[in-house]
């Protein structure tokens, strides 16, 4: 017992399922808000990152509806749901996008943003949304383009540079089938002073 550290036993554990701001953690701890469009290969990075199974990764585009608060060393991982929920109802789809639309401008412990999309789309009104409104609030994003393992490496360069000019920054591409590109995604949350 005594040389078990309490965070490292729950690292990655999933601490709250929230839909509202009174189910969310209230100790304070930094959050990291991860996002995308259903089936971009958010919660596989997330598993990729962690190196176990402790995000759900589903078939089904938005069946993940809750916000996910995952507990890292100090720090809380914020699985929300994705954007676009074909198969959900419409006032679903309200209520869910008001809910996180608050967490995101209102939640003060909410620093960074990791978002992810398929590095073979182009950015859509969503993920632009996501940029305007991280710079509006003045939070650190990071943004990766998931799947290069279905590309070649020419495809992945030209890639590379169309989504690095449309979102004016650098894209970290990355497989979360091979783990390529996944150490640049956990160095640049490191390089936000969290620790993974
Ligand atoms: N080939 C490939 N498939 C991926 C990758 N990332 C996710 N997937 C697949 O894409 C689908 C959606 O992934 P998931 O992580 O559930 O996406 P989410 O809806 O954004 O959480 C699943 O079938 C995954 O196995 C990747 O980097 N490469
Ligand atoms: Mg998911």
């Amino acid at each position: 017992m005594a040389h078990h550290t309490k965070t490292g036993g729950s690292r990655g554990g999933l601490v709250a399922s929230a839909l509202s701001f009174e189910e969310m953690p209230t100790n304070g701890w930094t959050e990291v808000a991860f996002m995308g469009r259903s089936n971009a290969g958010k919660s596989s990075l997330i598993n990729a990152l962690l190196g176990a199974r402790v995000a759900h990764v589903s078939n089904t585009p938005g069946r993940t509806q809750r916000m996910n608060f995952f507990a890292m060393v100090q720090w809380y991982l914020v699985d929300l749901p994705g954007f676009g929920y074909a198969k959900v109802s419409k006032s679903d789809r309200v209520r869910f996008g008001q809910a996180v639309e608050q967490y995101l401008t209102q939640r003060q412990p909410l620093v960074a943003g990791v978002l992810i999309q398929d590095a073979r789309r182009d950015p859509q009104e969503e993920e632009h949304m996501v940029v305007d409104w991280a710079n509006s609030r003045n939070i650190l994003l990071v943004v990766v383009a998931s799947k290069i393992d279905r590309m070649n490496r020419t495809e992945q360069q030209e890639r590379q540079s169309v989504l690095d000019a449309q979102y004016g920054r650098r894209v970290l591409l990355v497989s979360n089938r091979t783990g390529e590109g996944v150490p640049a995604v956990r160095e640049a949350i490191k390089g936000l002073g969290l620790l993974l």
